[in-house]
């Protein structure tokens, strides 16, 4: 071998070993950049509907957020609070008293039910040397509470077969929009929930409560205008059972310049629906700003659909929320639902401690 090959040789296979060398480098690199592209496998195969789903729920959550009813009743609230803070923040004497039972009358609570609760209260804060306003408040709070009734104040509902609510009431009190809160309550909880259109009295009627059927998912049953009512109800409970429903809600008429033949349709109406199932529910809904006029006419539905409970609804439009006390006290019937405003979220279920503690905290 020539001597000068030897270092040329040398200087050959370094540089082979450098390509190698760069060459593994370069592989190893580019493998490492494969594997943190790769997506996993089940990210590839996850179906895009289920992460936007995912994405939209918090969304959903606070559109469907429950009022709270503190927020609602905040006229009446405001109503009670300053005067009430004028009535007991002078010390307490005959003045105090006279002055609550004005604020209890004003709130609609009713004259009989204002003498009592004034009563109540004095002779508590005697027995107790309660002076501060914020303890006669608190007196206050506990003798309200303690004039609702403890009942339960649940709706009726029968698994495994069609539960049956009659909704009645004056004219414009809330039927058709109470109806449609429930419906779509109804419907969240997956239950399949069928409309009766058995107001036929007003042109509209079926038209709003079509509506609330289409955005709840309800079917609804309605005839021409003018036709029964109690057909409409046979109808729809006939639909109803023969697809299985779990809820049929029937709406009604409320026109009260024909009385009597509303009382007797309405009677009819019960009957009717009686022939074929259980009316599980009654429901008479009542408008809390039509105050003491409300209770006179309630009287009457209650006699004529055999009410089982209230609906008192409007009562974020009034600063006269006293009008829950005068209807349990004066009908006999508890009040299970309260309305709080017009879309589909504004119906809760009355509890008459939350309900004082809105008003009066
Ligand atoms: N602010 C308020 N308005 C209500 C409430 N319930 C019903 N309404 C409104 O009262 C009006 C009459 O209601 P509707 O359901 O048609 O009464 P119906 O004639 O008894 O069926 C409508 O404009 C409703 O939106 C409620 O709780 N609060
Ligand atoms: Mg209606």
């Amino acid at each position: 071998m020539p001597e000068g090959i030897v270092p040329e040789l040398l200087i050959v296979l370094a540089l082979l070993v450098i390509i190698t060398a760069v060459a593994v480098v370069a592989l190893r690199q580019r493998r490492g950049e494969a594997d943190v592209e790769a997506p996993p496998v089940e990210e590839l195969q996850a179906p895009p509907a289920e992460v936007v789903e995912e994405a939209e729920a918090p969304a959903v959550t606070v559109e469907r957020a429950a009022p709270s009813l503190r927020d609602r009743l905040s006229k009446s609230r405001r109503f009670l609070a300053d005067r009430l803070a004028d009535a007991f923040g002078r010390g307490v004497d005959d003045a105090t008293w006279e002055d609550l039972e004005d604020i209890l009358i004003q709130a609609d609570v009713g004259v009989e039910m204002a003498q009592r609760i004034v009563t109540d209260v004095k002779e508590a804060a005697r027995s107790r040397n309660v002076t501060s306003a914020e303890e006669l408040k608190g007196l206050l709070s506990d003798e309200l509470v303690s004039l609702f009734a403890e009942e339960d104040r649940g709706l009726r509902e029968v698994p495994g077969e069609v539960t049956v609510w009659l909704v009645v009431g004056v004219n414009g009190t809330g039927k058709t929009t109470t109806i449609g809160k429930l419906a779509a309550d109804a419907s969240r909880r997956e239950k399949s929930v069928a409309l009766a259109a058995a107001d036929t009295f007003r042109a509209a009627a079926d038209e709003q409560l079509g509506v609330w059927a289409d955005l709840s998912g309800a079917t609804i049953v309605k005839h021409q205008p003018g036709a029964d009512p109690g057909a409409v109800a046979f109808d729809a409970l006939q639909h109803a059972k023969a697809r299985s429903i779990d809820l049929l809600i029937v709406d009604t008429a409320g026109r009260l310049h024909t009385k009597t033949p509303l009382m007797d349709e309405l009677s009819k109406v019960r009957r009717v629906l009686e022939k074929e199932s259980d009316v599980h529910e009654a429901l008479l809904v009542i408008d809390a700003t039509a105050g003491q006029n409300g209770l006179n006419q309630a009287r009457e539905f209650a006699q004529a659909a055999g009410v089982t409970g209230v609906v008192l609804t409007k009562l974020d439009g009034t600063a006269k929320g006293g009008i829950a006390l005068a209807i349990e006290n004066t009908l006999g019937i508890p009040i299970k639902l309260l309305g709080v405003g017009e879309s589909e979220d504004d119906l809760q279920p009355f509890d008459p401690k939350a309900y004082v503690d809105a008003l009066l905290t």
